[in-house]
């Protein structure tokens, strides 16, 4: 039987991920950490422990004792906070990943899952249809980070034959639990702002198209990844995940749609560099063709249900 161990279960996807998890290997099989409080759901729902994943100490108490076989690493500081503080965002982006993966190494652990990002793309890749394979020159902390963790997945797994597994996740929407920090963050905003506001005023310009995912298929890819037997993962750095392209005006049309008063502003920050430095799509047949990755939700899909699940909690 196997036993996880989810790092950063209070986040955007540990708050869904651990759940899903605890549904397929037993509540009492999934251990969930964050250096917060999560909500009681996860509290109460199955063993949860404060954990600062930088503590080497510490966490290797916490996979010891637990006996644990995999690790899913999902701690970091994202793009938007990660340009306001660096050098902090290096440390704790890079050292997190090199304890789990030194740690994995060491006590032999089945396997791994640590995400990746769009971000690892920067102005000179190809911005349509971005090949898994190309040019990758991110020019934010946090690509960086990511481009530098996907190298030390692949080169712990070839080295010491650490089963990691990873995606690059794109812009991940949805409503359980807000986002943290990154350029894609708008894309969750502006449903809370058109329930309770009707209009929202974005961070980003009108046309700026960026990769999207809604979360339910961001967890099934990931699962998806991980349950894939050795033999069909041939990409040990991360896999190219496309979910869904658009812009801030056409999610603001297709909220229209439902809310007819919604309005839209637009006052771009520094976060519209970083959109610019992304891919506005991205090919993902390589993760299709090894695991079968598959998209459900289109843009309709989503934000239908997007409204309907945020509007409940102002209900
Ligand atoms: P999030 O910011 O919502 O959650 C991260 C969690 O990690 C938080 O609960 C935070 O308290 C915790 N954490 C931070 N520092 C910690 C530490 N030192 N020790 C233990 N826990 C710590 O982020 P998220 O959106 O859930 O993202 C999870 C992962 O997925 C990150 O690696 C992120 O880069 C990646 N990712 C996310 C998206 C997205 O759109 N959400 C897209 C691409 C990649
Ligand atoms: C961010 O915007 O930083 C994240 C990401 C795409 O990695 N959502």
């Amino acid at each position: 039987m196997e036993k996880i161990l989810v790092i950063g279960c209070a986040g955007q996807i540990g708050s869904e991920l651990t759940l899903e998890l605890r549904k397929m290997y037993g509540d009492a099989n999934v251990v969930a950490t964050d250096i917060k409080p999560a909500d009681k759901e996860i509290t109460e729902g199955g063993p949860f422990e404060i954990l600062d994943v930088l503590d080497t100490h510490r966490l290797f108490g916490t996979v010891s004792r637990n006996k644990i076989t995999q690790i899913y690493h999902l701690a970091a500081i994202l793009s938007g906070n990660a340009e306001k503080k660096p050098l902090a965002s290096w440390h704790i982006n890079m050292e997190s990943l090199l304890n789990v993966l030194e740690l994995s190494r060491e006590l032999n652990l089945n396997k791994v899952f640590w995400p990746s990002s769009i971000a690892v793309f920067g102005p000179t890749t190809p911005r349509v249809d971005t090949p898994q394979f190309t040019v990758m020159e991110p020019n934010t902390v946090y690509g960086i980070s990511k481009l530098a963790g996907e190298r030390w997945l692949e080169y712990y797994f070839q080295r010491y034959g650490v089963d990691g597994r990873s995606l690059r996740y794109p812009g991940l929407i949805s409503h359980k639990t807000e986002a943290g920090g990154g350029t894609t963050d708008y894309a969750v905003e502006i449903f809370y702002d058109a329930i309770k506001e009707k209009k929202y005023n974005c961070f980003l310009g009108e046309n700026t198209y960026l990769p999207m995912q809604f979360m339910d298929d961001a967890i099934k890819a990931t699962i998806g990844v991980m349950e894939a037997p050795a033999e069909k993962i041939t990409v040990r750095s991360s896999y190219n995940v496309a979910g869904i392209s658009f812009s801030p005006k056409e999610i603001a049309k297709e909220i229209q749609k439902t809310i007819p008063d919604f309005s839209i502003s637009y006052e771009p920050d520094f976060r519209q560099a970083i959109a610019d430095s992304w891919p506005k799509s991205i090919d993902d047949s390589v993760a299709q063709r090894d695991w079968g990755l598959k998209n459900t939700f289109d843009l309709k899909r989503m934000t239908s249900l997007m409204l309907q699940e945020v509007g409940k909690k102002f209900n």
